[in-house]
């Protein structure tokens, strides 16, 4: 049976297909208090608190935990609003607490936008804009991903 082309997995069309996603980089979860949320993942499930920080223009308080020692354990993002009529505060309001985002690493963020754009899926900012750690970050609504808001991540250099 001859396999159609876009389901192929020759390594030509694979890279073809490819639009620089490297892994999962965090799961993102909305939180109405920070402080709480670390207590409870670290208390219950024993993650580590790598990193907080504010982020005014995404509105957030946030923080990185890791799954397990070193990044291969993967990690989860609490974020709790900075104010009700941001992502998160709106978020909380229509759906409380729970699983806000899937967020990938990319290598290159402009080529994956490009790419992505390309397959007529629309991004939530006209370029990039900064996350964690000075990340540079950008969005796939989820009414354009199944309903699952998609997070690109290009870390900073030195990270
Ligand atoms: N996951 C799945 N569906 C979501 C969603 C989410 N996180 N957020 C909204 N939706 C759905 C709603 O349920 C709604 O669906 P229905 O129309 O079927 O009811 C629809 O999307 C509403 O769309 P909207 O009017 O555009 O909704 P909002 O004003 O709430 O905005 C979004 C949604 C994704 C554009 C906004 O949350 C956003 O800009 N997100 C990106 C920024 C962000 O999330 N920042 C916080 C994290 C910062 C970080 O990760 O560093």
């Amino acid at each position: 049976m001859t396999e159609p082309a876009s389901l192929s997995t020759s390594s030509q069309s694979v890279k073809s297909l490819s639009v620089g996603l490297q892994r999962i980089d965090h799961v993102g979860i909305a939180v109405p208090d920070l402080d709480a949320a670390i207590a409870f993942y670290e208390g219950t499930f024993g993650m580590t608190c790598a990193h907080v920080e504010t982020n005014e223009e995404q509105g957030v308080r946030e923080a990185m935990m890791q799954v397990a020692p070193g990044v291969e354990g993967g990690a989860i993002q609490l974020l709790a609003p900075l104010r009700p009529d941001s992502a998160i505060g709106k978020f909380l309001d229509r759906s409380g607490p729970g699983m806000q985002q899937l967020a990938f690493t990319v290598v290159n963020i402009d080529a994956t936008c490009a790419a992505l754009r390309e397959r007529g899926i629309r991004l939530l900012y006209e370029a990039p804009r900064r996350g964690t750690a000075n990340s540079r970050i950008n969005f796939v609504h989820p009414k354009d991903a199944g309903g699952v808001l998609v997070e690109l991540v290009q870390p900073a250099a030195d990270h």
